[in-house]
């Protein structure tokens, strides 16, 4: 039986991926019912927080800011906007929200403070709170943990060997350094790749072998099937077939078994009956609702049919963790704490009695 502590070497990962299709469905299908309720899929949504204007040059990526794709820029969202889709979500039944910022990496300014707010706000929400915000340092990471942060996503996208015919602008080591940043902060990982980007199957393999060999493994790891976006030198990218699909989640189900395996971009291209094959073999999360980031994703209510149809029940949140607590740190600076509470409406009545409590002690003195 596998367990987590199993390491593969990428000829065992190999020998894997390349099973007879319905054997390899059916170990992994037997590997997910030792470790997760097969019914049960964690429903996550994205909500892009700062879209577009990217200085990466991410050969997939539709927000890198040096091709010319047809999407709407936008600049950092507000706290009240943020809520309202987190509001919206819950009510949907995600129990994650992923918040993703078109940024090479995290700046000490503003536009961090705001985003540490958004996780505090999200977090108070009963949610899951996940971001994907590119590079991070130790202390940024840090402090994402102490607003409430249970998850951050930082794909390492694919093998070593191929990330360099993808990307120029950063190193594979760098991926690496951000996932080992989060981790020592005390965040759930959650890094994946992306397959149908003229990769080989050693390429795919060699992936799994990297995020199979993280210590510990990734708590979530998204499988992304390429969307090619037009202006992106990706755009016209021979797509992996949803066999290719099926055997890299089944894979990833066997090496990793404990991991939430998140069948990700790519399933607007995919029938509900190749769907349900993923789902036989270990994938155990989506993202729900109309968009991912910028690019279409299946209607809403189409999913919970399609739940509805293969008998699966979205997941609660916090099942396989504790919710995060916001740290003392934060509590104990009273002047940010009040900021936080005075922009909610309700937190008012708190601010009045307190400011009474305030003044009553003055007046004593
Ligand atoms: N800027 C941050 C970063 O690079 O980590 C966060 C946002 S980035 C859009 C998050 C992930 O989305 C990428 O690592 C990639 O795996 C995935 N992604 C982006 N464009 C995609 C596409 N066209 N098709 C499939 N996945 C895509
Ligand atoms: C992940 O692995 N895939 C998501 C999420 N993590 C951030 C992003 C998919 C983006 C697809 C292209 C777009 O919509 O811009
Ligand atoms: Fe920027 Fe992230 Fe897109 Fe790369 S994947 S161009 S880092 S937004």
């Amino acid at each position: 039986m596998s367990t987590s502590n199993t390491k593969y070497s990428k000829e065992e990962i190999l020998a894997i991926y390349n099973k007879p299709l319905l054997e390899l469905v059916y170990e992994a299908a037997t590997v997910h019912r030792q470790h997760h309720n097969p019914r049960e899929v964690q429903v996550s949504t994205l909500l892009s927080i700062k879209t577009g204007g990217c200085a990466e040059d991410c050969a997939y990526c539709p927000q890198a800011a040096r091709y010319h794709t047809n999407i709407k820029t936008n600049d950092l969202m507000s706290i009240e906007e943020v809520k309202e889709a987190a509001i919206n979500a819950k009510a949907a039944g995600s129990s994650r929200l992923c918040m993703g910022a078109a940024w090479r990496n995290v700046k000490d300014n503003d536009d961090f403070e705001r985003v540490l707010e958004m996780v505090r706000t999200v977090n108070e929400l009963n949610m899951e709170v996940c971001c994907t915000l590119g590079m991070l340092t130790e202390n940024q990471a840090k402090r994402l943990a102490d607003a409430g942060l249970y998850a951050y996503n930082h794909n390492i996208d694919t093998s070593e060997e191929h990330y360099k015919e993808i990307i120029s602008t950063r190193s594979f080591d760098d991926r690496i350094q951000t996932i080992s940043n989060a981790r020592k902060a005390g965040v759930t990982v959650c890094s994946g790749g992306i397959i149908g980007m003229g990769e080989s199957v050693e390429d795919r393999v060699g992936m799994l072998y990297t995020l199979s060999n993280l210590e510990p493994q990734p708590e979530s790891v998204p499988i992304n099937a390429l969307v090619p976006v037009e202006g992106t030198p990706l755009e016209d990218a021979q797509s992996a077939s949803i066999w290719e699909m099926v055997r890299m989640v089944a894979t990833t189900r066997i090496i990793m078994p404990k991991a939430t395996v998140r069948l990700s971009a790519g399933r607007l291209q995919m029938s509900m009956e190749g769907q349900a094959l993923c789902f036989m073999a270990g994938a155990n999360s989506i993202f729900a609702g109309d968009k991912l980031l910028t690019t279409p994703n299946p209607e809403f209510n189409q999913d919970m049919q399609m739940f509805n149809i293969l008998g699966l029940v979205p997941k609660e949140p916090f099942k396989d963790g504790k919710k995060p607590e916001v740290k003392d740190s934060y509590k104990d600076r009273p002047e940010t704490a009040e900021k936080v509470k005075w922009s909610r409406p309700g937190h008012v009545i708190e601010k009045n009695k307190a400011a009474e409590e305030k003044a009553k002690a003055l007046k004593n003195l």
